[in-house]
């Protein structure tokens, strides 16, 4: 969701002593059931209470914490593909799944995740969406199968780093530490194999600049919601007459003057702030608009997003960048509908 949809964001917490306690005992690998509210809190969106809170279990067949980390030996609802027929990346970049929402695609994530592979893969935030699973609770077995894929990556030996975004952010209390092979960060320092530095980061952190009139961001919030139910319904249709994936709100939304001025300012702001770190370039996520760019000498990288667009940012082997459109993809892998009719 773009930062306009955002509502505020909760005054972060002190963490109690015996959360300090737990979560050492969690890096030092030994995971052990104490471990569990910590884990299983932040899919129900509670992690903001004190530790006494009611804490929901996790839907489907995560019963506790050690199912959890034992999540990746387990069988997800929908089997993987074979390993061995996927595209190879040096690294991919995906964020703004929003898992735990109605929006979240996780049917062209799925697949997405079961046709590439990477040496590194970097979650840029939103992957859960904890706002929305705090007001209305939502957790399908294909967002499970997410999470299944990914930890299974992490298991193989694909370097996961884990970046929270804001809609997630119950997780930034946890950065520097590992979770099942995934390493959660504020932020990361990623080395291209042509030798740049590129800053990824979520790109929240520019809300304050980009956002100068709060009210303003409450009318965009409810349009947004509106948007974006209209465009499942044509997703809906589309999907009923075998038409292939198509967002009605991206298009809208390139459509609209005030989102274009504001993406191309949040752009700027980006880009100028990873400049003045001295790094090369800056990936991030946040306002669902994949793009690639050079702005002031600074290569702008934005994955996109897996709610409208469903795109993610690759780095093949020689350092060059790509954003893979995941429904087209798709789309050129069935025969075209002009072909079958010529046959
Ligand atoms: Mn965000």
């Amino acid at each position: 969701m773009p930062p306009i949809a955002d509502p505020p964001a909760p005054a972060s917490r002190p963490i109690t002593g015996t959360v300090t306690g737990q979560v050492t005992g969690a890096t030092s690998g030994n995971v052990t059931g104490t471990a569990s509210g910590h884990v299983t809190a932040p899919a129900t969106g509670r992690v903001a209470g004190p530790a006494t809170d009611h804490v929901a279990p996790l839907p489907g067949h995560v019963a506790d914490v050690t199912d959890l980390f034992d999540f990746a030996n387990s069988r997800p609802s929908r089997p993987e593909a074979p390993v061995g027929e996927r595209r190879r990346y040096r690294t991919i970049w995906i964020s703004d799944i929003h898992l735990g929402t109605r929006g979240c695609n996780a049917d062209l994530l799925i697949d997405f995740l079961d046709h590439v592979d990477s040496d590194t893969m970097y979650l840029v935030g939103d992957i859960v969406d904890g706002w929305q699973l705090k007001k209305r609770f939502y957790w399908p077995a294909a967002h499970n199968d997410v999470i299944w894929r990914l930890m299974k990556r992490a298991r193989r030996g694909t370097r996961m780093i884990y970046i929270p975004g804001n809609h997630d952010e119950m997780f930034r209390q946890f950065a520097g530490l590992d979770f099942g092979g995934i390493r959660i960060r504020r932020k990361a320092v990623h080395e291209t194999a042509d030798g740049r530095r590129l800053l990824v980061l979520h790109g929240d952190e520019f809300d304050a600049i980009t956002l100068s009139h709060r009210w303003l961001a409450h009318v965009g919030d409810a349009a947004y919601t509106a948007l974006m139910t209209l465009n499942r319904g044509v997703s809906a249709v589309r999907r009923r007459f075998g038409m292939p994936y198509w967002s009605l709100s991206k298009h809208a939304k390139a459509k609209v003057k005030n989102a274009v001025a504001f993406i191309s300012r949040f752009e700027e702001i980006v880009a100028e702030a990873a400049g003045s770190r001295g790094v090369d370039g800056v990936v991030c996520g946040h306002i669902h608009t994949a793009e690639m760019r050079e702005i002031g000498g600074i290569a702008y990288y934005n994955d996109g997003d897996w709610v409208e667009g469903c795109t993610a940012l690759v780095e093949h082997v020689d350092g060059r960048m790509e954003i893979l459109h995941w429904a087209d993809e798709i789309a050129r892998r069935r025969p075209a509908p002009v072909a079958a009719l010529a046959a």
